[in-house]
């Protein structure tokens, strides 16, 4: 517009190279942007109205060399210094904060035990950050140098065909979810867990558990124990489930889901069979066993109906050796809260049989 007097919204200088924009003019400042992310080096500037190439009108960046680094950037937290930062613990700017990494996926930022790079293990906690990776079939040990996976031990068990342990190391044995075809003698103070319901099973070779150790203490928690046969003791044979012939102290006890013997063992105590030993129950169930007094079985299951000895042949894996300290059996003949049913017997003890306990208890 040429005029003498100056309209309104106009100016002598005709330089503004975008006039849409009131950012944009002679004076606008532009920042070298190396590394492309969308944010500029404030320590490289040029001011002009036009974008320079390879130049942005947004500074900030604290490293220009480095597109991942910004603004914009994420930050995750790494409390536990394992590598890999909580995804719900986060603060978005460009200097990297102490304690933080650009890398999240750390399910559990309070355990280095736990993240994307772990290994899973038999502990019912999901160590590898992948829910959908499994513990089925697994099988670990912890003592006090800690959890080691035991699962090689007894996987190569099936059907008909089970392994023989001696778990002789003082520890908690797990068993994750699944089937396992087993028979274990315990000759140290011990745990042996179940997680998420597994079934351990003796495949008519000899009782699932078996402790002939004295001075030890046996606990089972969250087990099945299905399909064993009894072993023979004094006169008697019995214990298809757990069978004790020391002077031990056994614990069946289970906070959260029940210990059963589903065993047929044959001769007295179609589940349970001690001599000498103490029994202590809680919270367990003894059921569907079968016994007898003869060398015949009245099981009414074809695979119980026979008797065997314990498997002597088989050549027994050592889970671990060393001599564990051996405290006196404590004397808690007890059952609280315990399911013994659907047992039956033509001898004695169709569910329990208690011969020379330490506090005997009825059957
Ligand atoms: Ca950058
Ligand atoms: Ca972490
Ligand atoms: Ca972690
Ligand atoms: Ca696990």
């Amino acid at each position: 517009m040429v005029q003498c007097a100056q309209p309104s919204g106009y100016l002598i200088d005709n330089t503004d190279c975008d006039d849409s924009d009131v950012s944009i003019n002679p004076q606008t400042p532009w920042y070298v942007d190396a590394d492309s992310d969308g944010f500029g080096d404030s320590a490289t500037t040029l001011v002009q109205c036009t974008q320079p190439s390879g130049f942005v009108r947004v500074s900030g960046d604290c490293d220009d060399a480095d597109l991942q680094i910004n603004p914009d950037t994420t930050w995750f937290a790494d409390l536990d210094l394992d590598g890999y930062g909580d995804d719900l613990n986060s603060i978005v700017q460009c200097t990297e904060p102490s304690g933080y990494l650009l890398v999240a996926g750390d399910c559990d930022d309070l355990d280095d035990t736990v993240s994307p790079d772990a290994i899973e293990i038999c502990d019912g906690i999901d160590n590898d950050c992948d829910a959908g990776t499994p513990e089925t079939g697994m099988v670990s040990f912890e003592d006090v140098t800690g959890l080691m996976d035991v699962s090689s031990y007894f996987s190569g068990g099936g059907v008909g065909a089970p392994v023989s342990v001696v778990l002789a190391d003082p520890g908690e044995l797990n068993f994750c979810d699944g089937d396992y075809y087993v028979n274990i003698e315990v000759t140290a103070n011990a745990t042996l867990r179940g997680i998420n319901n597994p079934t351990l099973h003796g495949e008519d070779a000899a009782p699932v558990v078996s402790v002939y150790t004295d001075g030890i203490t046996v606990r089972l928690e969250g087990l099945t124990l299905s399909d064993g046969i009894g072993a023979a003791f004094s006169y008697y044979t019995g214990g298809g489930g757990l069978f004790c012939d020391a002077l031990a102290s056994v614990e069946i006890v289970t906070p959260s889901s029940r210990t059963t013997a589903q065993c047929k063992g044959a001769g007295n105590g179609g589940g349970v069979a001690i001599n000498e030993c103490s029994l202590d129950m809680l919270d367990s169930e003894i059921s569907y066993n079968a016994a007898s007094s003869g060398g015949t079985s009245s099981s009414p299951r074809a695979r119980c109906s026979s008797m065997a000895p314990p498997s002597t042949t088989t050549p027994r894996r050592r889970v671990a050796a060393w001599p564990s300290p051996r405290p006196p059996p404590a004397p808690l003949d007890m059952i609280d809260k315990s399911l013994v049913t659907r047992n039956s017997s033509t001898g004695q003890g169709g569910g329990i049989y208690v011969l020379g306990s330490l506090a005997p208890m009825p059957t």
